[in-house]
């Protein structure tokens, strides 16, 4: 697994492949690689596109290649799909339709799914931007999934986050209340040639005005949001994508003279580290527990009211984190 950080480092593209698709495979020794290539991460500008199923991520995610393009800006995009396990199919269709930039040497794309560990997704979505971000792009755009807490967890890893609405999923508002509100930087209302698509912009702009009512706006960035115009319109697709760009590119800015990008930065690397020492501490010992068969005799006891998980932790943590040499 050495090296293939040092050839990532060398802008080697099948290395990147190959070591994204062992994050997706949650193959342990990665870390070596992302050891090799930590240094050299952080420049990239990272941009979360969150929001349900079906609400055009995929499709936006395409047509903002193209308007970064345009500008000579080089384009990373991390399609994370965590509801397909196993086959990673939802996500053929993505493959197929950003195919038009599969030739440009500009533009990385890659999908992960994972196969579901604890904390496994947000930990490869990271390494994953950290790959692209050596690559040298300019833009990583990360897709992913508004379900659950998937959609907050983006926040650890993006700059400017997008949130992706569309008319004709009632929830949504509700949804957003309990949550959306506070981590989008930018909302999109999306396929506009919906019926609703006003009635949902209005509503969305009535809430970010209620939001600022109650809290003040957070440090000067109003949210903006912006509606989208319809995919089977092109010519207008692409003029309001390019609009979109611009907010996005604003934002960014936002960030940097507001000397806010230091305040995310911390966040990610908080979170990461959390991760890291999930992966290096807790994971190994639940491994551990797991493949000697303590773990079967432990619920064993704990159904029988022999013991409980509490004692059980306690055990585990000093028999684990207490009796290392030298620390007794
Ligand atoms: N009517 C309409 N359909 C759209 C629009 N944008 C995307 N779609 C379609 O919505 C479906 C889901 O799009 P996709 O980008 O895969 O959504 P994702 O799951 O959020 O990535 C596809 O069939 C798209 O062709 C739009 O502006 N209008
Ligand atoms: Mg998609």
């Amino acid at each position: 697994m050495k090296e293939l950080g040092k050839r990532v480092l060398a802008g080697d593209i099948r290395a990147a492949s190959r070591l994204i698709r062992n994050l997706e495979d949650q193959i342990t020794d990665t870390y070596i690689a992302i050891q090799e290539i930590f240094k050299e991460t952080g420049k990239s500008h990272v941009i979360g596109i969150t929001g349900a199923p079906g609400a055009g991520k995929s499709t936006l995610t395409d047509e903002l290649i193209a308007a970064y393009r345009k500008q000579d800006k080089t384009v990373g995009v991390l399609a994370v799909d965590p509801t397909s396990p196993f086959t990673g199919g939802a996500l053929l269709g993505d493959r197929i339709r950003m195919l038009r930039h599969a030739e440009d040497p500009g533009v990385f794309v890659r999908s992960l799914a994972t196969r579901g560990a604890m904390g496994g997704i947000s930990k490869a979505v990271g390494e994953g931007i950290h790959v692209m971000d050596v690559l040298g792009k300019d833009k990583i755009i990360v897709e992913t999934v508004g379900v659950g807490q998937q959609e907050v967890e983006i926040i650890n890893h993006a700059h400017t986050v997008i949130v992706v609405l569309v008319p004709g999923m009632g929830d949504e508002i509700q949804a957003l209340k309990a949550g959306l509100m506070e981590i989008a930087d930018i909302f999109v209302i999306n396929k506009a040639d919906r019926e609703g698509a006003g009635k949902l912009y209005k509503e969305t702009m009535n809430m970010v005005q209620m939001s600022r009512d109650k809290y003040g706006v957070s440090k000067g960035w109003v949210t903006p949001v912006l509606l989208v115009e319809s995919v089977l319109e092109p010519h207008k697709f692409a003029e309001s994508v390019e609009v979109l760009r611009d907010k996005i590119d604003e934002h960014y800015q936002f960030l940097i003279d507001n000397n806010l990008i230091s305040e995310r930065m911390r966040r990610k690397t908080a979170a990461e580290i959390t991760e890291a020492i999930w992966g290096s501490v807790l994971a190994p010992v639940l491994e551990q527990l797991e493949t000697s068969g303590e773990m079967k005799r432990m619920i064993d006891r704990c159904l029988l009211k022999e013991t409980d998980p509490y004692s059980l932790a306690e055990e585990i943590a000093q028999r684990f984190m207490k009796q290392r040499p030298g620390t007794s």
